[in-house]
């Protein structure tokens, strides 16, 4: 099973200003534990603009990011940060915990209000989760020199989990900031993304169906009730047979997987080997 984060895209945009001078937009990451960083006009950035950081695409630590561009906007009008990916996939067994900063200085200021929005698509990634973070500093630090480096303060939040098999989010935040003529902004989205966060999810969802159940004194609606614990019951069989058996055939030798397969068949009191009559 793949986790995706489809098109996760937030903006940051401050009105207003006076003169401009050198910054660095720049990308902090941290997948799993693996981190890494890239600086506009470095060798890692695949755009030639100034104030536009492309990445490759690229597997990192089993997290495949696809279309990554950040761009910063500085003018006597309008202060604009903004990151985004086309999809952020988890292409592992496990649950991974996934922090990206973008941040650049040197904006220019008076500003006295700001404005955010982010938003994106859970593909296939129930349980998941994702914030996003909005960081302003009147300081103007430049900020993710690590996925973990967010100067000035936290002006707006804003958390999403994935509860349905397509799933979307979206988030507007404004407010009052003060900064005078120079500023940074930065941009964090943190979040875990995972399959067995998802199985967990489902593991929970059935509890609460099962115990729900005993509460219901309509029987169509006990029916119709019991019918979608048993749809549940049947996507996570599924997806643990897809997720989970498929990670353990890959993570467990072959003697362990024999110990658990005949542990399991004692419990199920079935004989290993031996295939089920036709018709039985
Ligand atoms: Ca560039």
């Amino acid at each position: 099973m793949r986790t995706i984060v489809l098109a996760a895209t937030s903006i940051f945009a401050i009105a207003v200003g006076i003169a401009p001078a050198h910054a660095t937009l720049q990308i902090a990451w941290d997948f799993g534990g693996t981190t890494g960083q890239c600086v506009d006009q470095t060798a890692c950035d695949l755009n030639l603009a100034v104030g536009t950081l492309q990445l490759a695409d690229q597997v990192i630590n089993g997290i495949e990011v696809n279309g990554s561009i950040q761009t910063s906007t500085k003018s006597a009008t309008l202060d604009i940060l903004n990151t985004s990916s086309l999809s952020v996939i988890n292409t592992t067994g496990s649950d991974i915990q996934v922090t990206v900063t973008v941040s650049d200085n040197n904006f220019i200021g008076p500003v006295t209000q700001f404005s955010s929005a982010g938003s994106g698509v859970w593909q296939n990634a129930v349980g998941s989760n994702i914030t996003l973070n909005w960081y302003n500093d009147p300081g103007n630090a430049q900020g993710a020199d690590t996925a973990g480096d967010t100067p000035g303060s936290l002006i707006d939040t804003f958390t999403s989990s994935a509860i349905f098999a397509a799933d979307s989010f979206s988030h507007n935040g404004s407010g009052a900031v003060s900064d005078g003529a120079l500023f940074s902004m930065t941009e964090q989205a943190t979040g875990t993304l995972g399959p067995l966060r998802c199985l967990r999810h489902e593991h929970q969802q059935m509890d609460q169906r099962i115990r729900g159940l005993f509460r219901i004194p309509d029987l169509d609606e006990m029916k119709k009730q019991t019918r979608a614990l048993l749809d549940l019951t049947r996507r996570h069989l599924a997806r643990e047979e897809q997720v989970m058996f498929t990670a353990a055939r890959e993570a467990l030798t072959s003697g362990v997987l024999a110990a658990c397969g005949e542990e399991w068949a004692k419990f199920r009191g079935v004989v290993i080997g031996i295939e089920p009559a036709p018709n039985a």
